[in-house]
């Protein structure tokens, strides 16, 4: 069995067994969306959001759209990682620095890293477009941001939950000024110091066909394991009615993370639900955060669904890395 490294014991990890029949690795709640726009204030829509285990419960960052349409971002806390109270006020960072930019934020990921901070990265609306964002906080009422890792265009990062080969390390995908097609690819980037980024390698590209040929992105914090980091990512297609964001999987060396030991060839979950194929934009499932329970392996994946709800999906570590050695590219 696939094994959790650095991983946390999560007794209260939101479950709900595989549905009998069920021959998907990766299964729905029978309940999603777990989160809908009466959950938030003038809430237009609240999807692409991140969670982690906090205390006896569980903190978030959510992406909401309010009334004036710009994403923004808002905390939120839940007991049982299920049912969230979001906050009315969007997310201020504490003696922001202005020259480096925060006009509206998007499709959050929080990492709780190995020095006991909780990192936050999310795409950054700086002047001229966006790039990445990076902050942090320690007890989820103070945030402080943190200079902005890459320079326009760029989006999807995420922190490693530790250093590798002593350095920060972090998943993006650079982009163009539409981030449409063309610029689809995952990059790797490292730091001494979470100010200074350099050593970027390109890790994975979009495939010539299939649910992930028009461009991908790092999803979740990527989950240390003895088979290597399981990264689940999402896939876009495109098709006669627009885009297609689908899921997957890929397990990179854990040393030389750049390097692709395995990486799904088919979608691990795709919009089929009608919560996840109508929407604000139609046919999106977008993972930004998952749950790992390092004692039994279970998994709760939070993705956003077609760009107006957040759905819940589950798996085991072991099922997902079977899944990604037995079906790779
Ligand atoms: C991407 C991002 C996501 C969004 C997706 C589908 O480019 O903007 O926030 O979910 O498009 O609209």
């Amino acid at each position: 069995m696939a094994k959790v490294i650095n991983g946390m014991s999560i007794p209260n990890l939101p479950w709900e067994d595989k549905p009998a029949g069920c021959t998907d690795t990766v299964w729905r709640y029978s309940k999603n969306p777990i989160i809908t726009r009466k959950d938030a204030f003038e809430a237009n829509s609240v999807f692409n959001s991140a969670v982690v285990p906090f205390g006896d419960g569980f903190r978030g960052v959510f992406r909401i759209d309010s009334y004036d349409m710009l994403p923004m971002l808002r905390t939120g806390k839940s007991k049982d990682g299920i049912k969230w109270e979001i906050s009315d006020e969007n997310l201020e960072w504490t003696d922001r620095n202005p020259e480096i930019g925060y006009e509206y934020g998007y499709d959050p990921r929080v990492i709780k890293f190995e020095d006991g901070k909780y990192y936050i990265c999310w795409c950054n609306g700086v002047p001229g477009g966006h790039t990445i964002g990076l902050g942090y906080t320690e007890d989820f009422e103070t945030f402080r941001q943190l200079e902005s890792p890459f320079l326009v265009y760029n989006r999807n990062g995420v922190l490693f939950p530790r250093k590798i080969n002593g350095k920060y390390a972090m998943l993006s995908r650079p982009t163009n000024p539409g981030g449409g097609g063309g610029l689809g690819s995952i990059w790797y980037s490292e730091s001494p110091d979470l100010e200074y980024w350099g050593h970027h390698r390109d890790v994975m590209h979009p495939t010539s066909l299939g649910w992930q040929n028009n461009k991908i992105g790092p999803g979740p914090a990527p989950i240390e394991t003895d088979e290597g980091w399981l990264l689940i990512y999402h896939g876009v297609m495109s098709s006669c009615a627009g885009l297609v964001y689908s899921m997957g999987a890929a397990i990179l060396d854990i040393d030389e993370p750049w390097k692709v030991k395995y990486r799904t060839k088919k979608f691990l979950l795709k919009p089929w639900e009608d919560y996840e194929c109508v929407g604000d934009v139609h046919t999106v499932v977008f993972p930004c955060a998952s749950l790992v329970d390092a004692d039994t392996g279970r998994m709760a994946i939070y993705y956003g669904c077609a760009d107006t709800y957040v759905g819940l999906a589950f798996t085991t570590v072991d099922d997902i890395i079977k899944y990604t050695k037995e079906n790779s590219l």
